[in-house]
């Protein structure tokens, strides 16, 4: 999929160096006026000048993003052969390619920050990149399939709205397009699982069977508590992040018991009650230790999804070849006509 590419080496060098941001704001008085225009609700462009950590931080979330997008594919994938009808196969094929292309557009955003995607990809390549705990989880069932959609996509479109209005203008762009793709992933998930709970018992303890397993790594997908989140409030700050990770986690939780209720199925949290002072349901805790033990060694699935993903680069390399021959080709004719 990296194939899709086809602008020459020099074109890339080219505009890799248009692309660099004047990283000239490090000096307090700069990262005031920096700071005012986030304030002032400025966007910022990728010529803009910006302060080198701004510059990082984007890199480091977008790159991510991007990653999780890509390595997302994986657990669905799994299930292209076995979806239980050519409809379901059609849908779930059109998703996939959906979450390539928002790899796509987030990479390119990223890339107008001043860094390759062949670099990118080699971090996430080389285990060094992060990517989104949750698809380091196992989807053995068809109910899992339903339930990615519905508990996972619903989840990234919560923490991904705000995302439409980030400070940072080519990010916010891509994702205005993704969480209208994330949209209807989240109604297909739910369709899934609707069927699945309308079922015989069987189908409908598949479904509460991928719930159990889901539902608290979907809560861990908004990223650790906020006394424990290292860039939540200077992101804050600087209008990357507009809310917190635990506001956005109890706003999934608000929407989605209901959604869990209205098909009978149940939420896996013994602690679960609505507090009518708060207008809001309260939780039982969520297991970090899991969390961070997912992040630092790759849980039940980690070193598969890297290892696919190596294969995937090692067998597109004629792919890439293919079509950087192609448009240097091309280039040539042009500059001979
Ligand atoms: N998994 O200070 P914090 C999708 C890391 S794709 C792994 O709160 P921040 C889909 C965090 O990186 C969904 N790591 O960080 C695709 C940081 O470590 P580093 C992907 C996590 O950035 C296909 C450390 O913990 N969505 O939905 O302020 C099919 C401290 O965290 C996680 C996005 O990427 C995690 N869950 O906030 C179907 C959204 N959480 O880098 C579906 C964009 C935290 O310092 N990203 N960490 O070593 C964000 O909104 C923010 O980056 C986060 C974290 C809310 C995730």
């Amino acid at each position: 999929m990296y194939s899709t590419d086809l602008r020459t080496e020099k074109e890339k060098k080219s505009a890799d160096q248009q692309a660099l941001p004047t990283s000239n704001l490090d000096d307090a008085n700069l990262w005031d006026a920096f700071q005012k225009r986030i304030d002032n609700g400025d966007i910022i462009e990728a010529k803009d000048a910006m302060p080198e950590k701004y510059r990082a931080t984007l890199l480091r979330q977008i790159s991510q993003h991007a990653h999780s997008e890509i390595i997302g594919q994986l657990p669905e994938g799994n299930w292209v052969t076995r979806a239980p009808t050519l409809k379901r196969k059609l849908i779930l094929l059109a998703k996939i390619q959906d979450e390539a292309g928002h790899g796509l557009y987030l990479y390119s955003a990223a890339e107008t920050l001043g860094r390759s995607r062949d670099d990118m990809v080699a971090d996430l390549l080389s285990g060094k990149a992060k990517y989104s705990t949750i698809f380091n989880y196992p989807a053995p069932s068809w109910a899992d399939i339903g339930t990615i959609g519905w508990l996972v996509d619903g989840a990234a479109i919560t923490n991904q709205i705000p995302l439409c209005r980030c400070s940072y203008g080519p990010y916010a762009r891509a994702m205005v397009r993704v969480c209208k793709e994330e949209s209807f992933h989240q109604r297909q998930g739910y369709e899934i699982v609707t069927v699945l709970a309308q079922g015989t018992p069987e189908q409908k303890q598949l479904a509460q069977d991928s719930i159990n397993r889901y539902w608290w790594p979907s809560l861990m997908m908004f990223g650790p508590s906020d006394s424990a989140s290292t860039h939540s409030s200077q992101n804050m700050k600087w209008k990357i992040k507009r809310h917190s990770n635990d506001v956005l986690r109890q706003r999934f939780i608000d929407a989605t018991v209901p959604q869990a209720e209205f098909l009978g199925l149940t939420i896996p949290d013994p602690d679960l009650k609505w507090n009518e002072e708060r207008g809001s349901y309260d939780h039982g805790d969520i297991d970090w230790g899991e969390f961070w033990a997912v992040i630092k060694d790759g849980g039940a699935c980690g070193k598969d999804r890297i290892r696919a993903r190596r294969a995937a680069a090692k067998d597109g390399i004629w792919v890439r070849a293919a079509a950087e021959a192609y448009a240097k080709k091309q280039a040539a004719k042009k500059q001979a006509a």
